[in-house]
């Protein structure tokens, strides 16, 4: 269809020749008529097009430029702000930001929407199918990006000063697709058609240098080091909005591209060899071509490293060439906290002491001082393999004078631990910021605790295993460095946008103060006394089940069915979060129907969603993600099943699908073995747009159930005390699988070749995994698993139970917004009050 088919010349002739677009542009594009003259403005002047020979990308382009026109304003005017306050900010340095779609949040935090609709339909314009045109930029791998996403938007919204730093991967998380079930991944070129979100700033690229070597020279009677590199990369920032809520403010995120320096590839190509100053050009720009799509195994790889020295030093650079010309360094810390997104920007610990040392020649131990009250660090895991870990070989090469500041802050942190604790030679091994075995490297976490003023844990029990089990010593060594900030989740785009309808009856039953004042939904508990508002509340569950019913049909062809039980498990594929497990369970249903022990028309129609990509490397996570699918088509064409049982995996599983499928969601899989999901904030969003939980003791489900209540969340399995305890005593899993029936026959199904047409090779190896090396104990917890499993069937077959439920859940969960986890991290960790 093209423009003209909506909007015929001859009704709305909407090109340089409307009357509307010759007048003058006076103010933002308040009005619907400013608005639309505003639209044709960018579209004749920045896409050189008419309205009648527009593509939708021009006319989403021309769109988006137009509500960015609106914020661009108040951007530059906060911006200048927050310059004359001199107020503390919060550099939030991280490697992943998972921001999904702008558009709509954008409209939503200028409060453009209606105008901006009224608009486009004069315009003859669909405003969905603008949204449709939005590729989302997955700049993250899972939770952590996505929180670093929610905490931007939060620190916006509170107005407290803020510059996110990333890097802007020209591929982001890669796309999904399945062939035979099996994931394939393709390129995300999510800047192919260009993004109007961006603005690159190249003049103000910045110098980043690697490799070389260092040397000591006399400095008027002092000896100083100095690192003289090999070579540079430029590095050039991409700001991008960030609007706090109906609130007038534009904190930035700035994002960093890497590019070659001239003078990288001139000296080259003086010397005559052309294709080797490309070559070397395309060298310097991979430093932010692609996003590693791991999430948890740290591969230790060369330009990994590359990448976050990149983003940091360039970042640590910005924020100090920001200040004026004759600040004291000394006062750092009154203006910036660094904050540490799990290890990743971590180098930028003696990359500020480099600055300080050799660059502004301070003495060691001044600003050591000052670098350790400049930096707070957040950990986001307890997998020991997920700790990163850098050679001290490839350190030394990439970052030879980084190496030497390392090894110097290790060896004078060692000589305090010694004072304080003898020569305890097994604590200074195991408290050594560069570990011996079995390579020498370096303990980026180590570092980061060293360094940082605060170390956090993301929900109480993530916390409290941080301090007790993967860094007591240090815990012991530092009281009071150790805290815990729960995390959160932005209820702009988890609710507001993503539930219009939830948002509508919560707004008209309590006003819409909630959007940026979570804690006042519980306001709602009464109302889920209240028959009315059920049926109200349950209406609004079944339209959001149509609506992702829309949006799986067009995009992958497939049908919910009515009357199921949606129940939900997205998330990263990873073997400690189980998708195994739900899996067992969808195999013991489908088996206890086709043995004949379970009549199909006992059986509580449910459907099953998974979403989950798997780490290209990781096989068994691969050859999981083949099992869900084989056993769906197994499972959705067998009519002995009679449509009861239905397993959905939509591929490319992304923010865009979350934000449709968790408002349809009445089931949450948050099923983790105990003590293994740092927080998990998927768990978050579910409850709060009233699906429950059935999940584990683990992260922020503990927190989860402690506010909504036994009686409203669905708890199994072993608490992480017995799972320590079942280690202890010698786990065997096989006894788990002799001891149960259901369990037996489950495994017994899918090692019988029934998912792979009778080929019982291709699942055994998860079967043997299972039964010999059950590292997360998806055995034990089966059979607690299934039970609870049948109490939710149960408790559905209450509908107006259920929904009563649910709405304690929205009602209880008010606590989960990531504006409560920002004015923890101000109140505990970063001391920067609100600039108002
Ligand atoms: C680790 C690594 C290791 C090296 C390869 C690349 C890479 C990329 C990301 C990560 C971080 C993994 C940690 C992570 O994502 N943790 C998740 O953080 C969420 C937000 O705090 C939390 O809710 C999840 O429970 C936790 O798994």
């Amino acid at each position: 269809m093209t423009a003209t088919d909506h909007t015929p010349e001859s009704a709305h002739p909407l090109g340089a020749t409307h009357p509307l677009a010759l007048a003058p542009v006076t103010g933002p594009a308040s009005s619907v008529d400013g608005f639309v003259r505003q639209f044709l403005r960018n579209l004749n002047y920045e896409r050189g097009v008419p309205l009648s020979a527009s593509t939708p990308n021009d006319r989403y382009m021309a769109f988006a430029m137009t509500v960015r026109d609106y914020l661009m304003a108040r951007w530059l005017e906060d911006q200048k702000r927050q310059r004359e306050a001199q107020a503390k900010g919060v550099a939030y340095l991280s490697a992943e930001y998972l921001l999904g779609r702008q558009l709509d949040n954008n409209l939503l935090a200028t409060g453009l929407s209606e105008i901006a609709t009224a608009a486009m339909e004069t315009c003859g314009i669909d405003i969905d199918d603008l949204r449709a045109q939005e590729v989302e930029p997955g700049l993250g791998n899972g939770g952590l990006g996505r929180l670093a996403a929610c905490f931007i938007d939060s620190l916006a919204t509170l107005g407290v000063p803020n510059t996110g730093y990333g890097i802007r991967y020209e591929y982001g998380i890669f796309r999904q697709t399945f062939e035979d079930g099996q994931q394939v991944e393709q390129p995300d070129s999510w800047l192919r058609l260009g993004s109007p979100w961006e603005f690159p700033h190249p003049e103000a690229a910045r110098t980043i240098s690697f490799g070389g070597h260092t040397e000591t020279y006399d400095d008027e009677g002092t000896e100083r080091s100095r690192w003289v590199p090999a070579w540079n990369v430029l590095a050039v920032p991409y700001n991008y909005m960030v609007p706090g809520y109906l609130n007038g403010r534009v904190n930035t995120l700035r994002l960093w591209s890497a590019k070659a320096t001239n003078s990288f590839d001139l000296r080259v190509f003086n010397s005559g060899d052309y294709e080797e100053a490309v070559r070397s050009q395309t060298f310097a720009e991979n430093i932010s071509k692609v996003l590693y799509p791991e999430d948890s195994t740290p591969q230790g790889k060369e330009l990994r490293l590359q990448q976050q020295y990149f983003f940091v030093a360039a970042s640590i650079g910005d924020f100090l060439a920001s200040l004026p010309a004759d600040f004291d360094p000394a006062n750092l810390p009154d203006r910036i906290i660094f904050q540490l997104n799990d290890t990743h920007p971590v180098i930028g610990v003696p990359e500020l002491m480099r600055v300080l040392v050799d660059e502004k020649k301070m003495a060691w131990e001044d600003a050591w001082g000052i670098t350790q009250k400049c930096f707070a660090y957040t950990c986001h895991t307890l997998l020991p393999e997920a700790l990163e870990v850098w050679s001290v070989d490839l350190l030394g090469r990439l970052l030879p004078r980084h190496l030497e500041i390392i090894y110097r802050i290790n060896d004078e942190f060692l000589v305090e631990v010694r004072e304080r604790f003898g020569d305890d030679e097994m604590r200074i091994r195991n408290m050594s910021i560069i570990s011996e075995f079995p390579d020498r490297s370096v303990r980026m976490a180590f570092l980061a605790t060293v360094a940082g003023a605060k170390v956090n844990g993301v929900a109480e029990l993530h916390s409290q295993l941080l301090r007790e089990k993967v860094l007591p010593d240090f815990n012991e060594f530092y009281p009071g460095k150790f805290t815990n900030v729960t995390n959160g989740v932005t209820p702009r785009r988890f609710v507001r946008l993503s539930n219009p309808g939830l948002s509508t009856l919560i707004t008209e039953a309590i006003g819409p103060g909630w959007v940026t004042d979570l804690e006042r939904l519980r306001e709602l508990e009464t109302y889920a006394e209240d028959t009315q508002f059920r049926d109200a509340f349950a209406q609004v569950k079944a339209a959001n089940k149509r609506r992702l019913g829309d949006v799986l049909r067009a995009r992958d062809g497939v049908e919910i069915s009515d009357g199921h039980m949606l129940d939900v498990m997205v998330k990263r594929l990873h073997e400690y979060k189980r998708q195994m497990l739900k899996l067992l369970h969808i195999v013991t249903e489908y088996e206890g129907i086709v043995s004949g022990r379970v009549a199909a028309s006992d059986v509580q129609p449910r459907t099953f969603v998974f979403g989950a990509k798997a780490a290209p490397g990781y096989v068994m996570a691969k050859r999981i993600i083949h099992l869900i699918n084989a056993v769906g088509s197994v499972v959705n064409d067998d009519p002995r099943v009679e449509g009861r049982l239905k397993v959905l995996f939509p591929p490319n599983y992304n923010v865009t699908l979350a934000e449709r499928l968790i408002p349809a969601a009445d089931l949450s899989e948050q099923i983790s073995l105990a003590g293994k999901e740092a927080s998990g904030t998927g768990n978050m969003k579910f409850a709060l747009n009233g699906a429950l939980t059935i999940g584990t003791d683990d992260g922020a489900n503990v927190e989860i159930r402690e506010l909504v209540g036994d009686d409203n969340f669905f708890l199994f399995g072993m608490s992480e005390p017995e799972v320590e305890a079942l280690w202890a005593r010698g786990y065997k899993p096989a006894e788990f699988y002799q001891a149960d029936d259901g369990l037996r026959r489950a495994m017994d199904l899918i090692a019988s070749g029934a998912f792979s047409g009778g080929d019982k090779t291709v699942f055994e190896p998860i079967v043997s995994n299972l039964l010999y090396d059950d590292r997360f104990m998806v055995l034990a917890d089966y059979s607690s698993y299934i039970a609870e499993q049948a109490k939710v069937d149960a408790a559905y077959a209450d509908q107006d139970a259920w929904t009563r439920s649910a709405i304690l859940n929205v009602a209880r969960c008010g606590f989960f917004s990531s504006d409560r986890s920002m004015r923890d991290y101000i109140e505990r960790i970063w001391h920067t009050p609100p600039v108002i």
